[in-house]
């Protein structure tokens, strides 16, 4: 990618490995192999405003496609249930290793396949160091098998009892913060803090509040839609506080943490007890899970396969350990402050323009348009962005009228298209392009004749026009420079 430029005999080298790679897929089923052509020729022609997605680097794609795909590892390094993987063991414990330094962690298990997978483990581990471990000590047996059925009882409802406050899904949370619909909100009695109605903004106070009340077990802090960054030493006061146990879901802004944009207060890892995170996003590498952790919940967390998640993804961890590999080089933190500034240009070109964002403007890499003022749904906005060949998703405000299906909110931001090369000016442009889709949108009706909060009407001309200024902006910032599929 642009800010990792490649000689050419490298990219006549990657382009022939992906010729090549075509080529065999096209002999077994060629639909795929025509798709996937298409995904890259997509990709390439849109502008990816998704905050969550990213470009991994060609050593990151290639790593994936091997024969560790193959290989059963259950168990973790070093302790397999399964024979002959030493091979896994290296890359398992190289992907680790890059995360303990790069995060500064004392512990990193890079088995997850997702960021719900890593946060299933974390549960499982706080749950297990914080109740069953003093629970069978109590009884003086090492494992639940060896508990009476009455006391299994017991420590089963102990389990089962637990409580959990996370950030609401509508102020930014995620769904795995203990929404009620998901596991998180059936397996934990829940509760949830909220934003500030007036700034939207996390009110440490409320949530301290809220703690001392509710006393949970563990505190999640983390989003995925709070365009703000957070005060993780506050948090982890409150957890102490409350006696609670600090979880901290990093899996958007770990690309921050790790280029350093957050340090200090805003570095989670010195201050929670357990981190999880997704490697894709802002991290910039293969789709997946990790989870780092202090010390004392080691032992825990490494127990994650096989009592939480099936056999680890060999072929992903590989993946893992090269795309951590990358993050460790100095230009990853220019990376990140670029991901940081342009957010900034983002939101500002779009304030500017009259565009009103949920909590006046980010510091972080997402910025989220309340779409209300343009009379349209965020389901609309989405649509309609789309038809310009600008990629967004639709996503609820705090309070949002219209509920999390239809949404008033659209959530964009940067790591993607920083990572094609864009700055701070073409982000201003994307901002004016935005505005000329949402400002030339409106809502359809529905057969009864009500306004519809799905279908919409986008102006004569408008996804030319936008799709043509796009294409400028694209062409000068290449994906994958280089790479010619032929
Ligand atoms: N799907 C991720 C996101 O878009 O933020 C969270 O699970």
């Amino acid at each position: 990618m642009s800010e990792t430029p490649r000689s050419d005999a490298t990219s006549d080298l990657i382009s022939s490995a992906y010729r090549q790679a075509l080529e065999v897929i096209e002999g077994v089923e060629p639909r795929v192999a025509a798709a996937t052509r298409q995904e890259l020729a997509d990709q390439r022609g849109s502008l990816k405003l998704i905050a969550s997605e990213n470009y991994a680097s060609p050593a990151v794609l290639l790593t994936m496609g091997t024969w560790f795909s193959d290989k059963y590892a259950e168990g973790t390094v070093g302790h397999r249930f399964y024979a002959g993987c030493q091979n896994v063991d290296t890359v398992e414990a190289l992907a680790a290793e890059h995360a303990r330094e790069l995060f500064g962690a004392p512990y990193a298990y890079a088995q997850p396949h997702s960021g719900i997978d890593a946060n299933l483990v974390a549960f499982w581990s706080i749950l297990a160091h914080r109740v069953e471990t003093p629970a069978l000590e109590k009884h003086s047996v090492k494992n639940v098998n060896e508990l009476s059925e009455g006391d299994w009882e017991t420590l089963r409802a102990e389990l089962g009892n637990q409580r959990l406050l996370g950030m609401s899904l509508d102020a930014g949370g995620h769904l795995t913060h203990g929404f009620r619909p998901n596991i998180s909100g059936k397996m934990f009695h829940q509760q949830q803090y909220g934003t500030d109605p007036e700034t939207g903004l996390l009110d440490y106070d409320a949530v301290a509040a809220k703690a001392r009340e509710f006393r949970p077990l563990i505190l999640i802090a983390g989003y995925s839609a709070y365009p703000r960054r957070v005060n993780f030493a506050k948090m982890r006061e409150i957890a102490d506080e409350v006696g609670a146990t600090l979880m901290v879901d990093m899996a958007h802004f770990a690309g921050l943490v790790a280029g350093k944009v957050f340090t200090g207060d805003e570095d989670p890892v010195p201050h929670a007890h357990v981190v999880t995170t997704t490697t894709h996003k802002s991290l910039r590498g293969p789709r997946g899970g990790l989870v780092l952790a202090q010390e004392e919940f080691a032992s825990s967390v490494d127990r994650g396969c096989p009592m939480v998640l099936g056999g680890p993804l060999s072929h992903v961890m590989a993946a893992k350990a090269v795309a951590l590999a990358e993050a460790r080089q100095p230009s990853f933190q220019d990376y990140a402050q670029r991901i940081a500034d342009n957010a900034k240009s983002l939101a500002e070109g779009l304030m500017k323009r009259g565009v009103t964002l949920v909590t006046d403007g980010t510091d972080n890499h997402i910025v989220l348009l309340d779409v209300g003022s343009f009379g349209i749904t965020g389901r609309q906005a989405e649509s309609a962005l789309l038809d310009a060949g600008v990629v967004t998703n639709r996503n609820s405000v705090p309070a949002d009228p219209n509920g999390a299906w239809y949404t008033s909110g659209v959530r964009i931001g940067t790591p993607a298209l920083t990572t094609r090369g864009f700055g701070a000016d073409e982000f201003d442009k994307v901002a004016e392009l935005m505005v000329d889709v949402l400002a030339n949108t409106t809502p359809g009706t529905t057969s009864a004749g009500a306004p519809s909060k799905a279908s919409y009407t986008l102006g004569d001309g408008v996804a030319d026009r936008v799709r043509a200024a796009s294409a400028e902006l694209l062409d000068a910032n290449p994906l994958y420079p280089g790479l010619d599929l032929g």
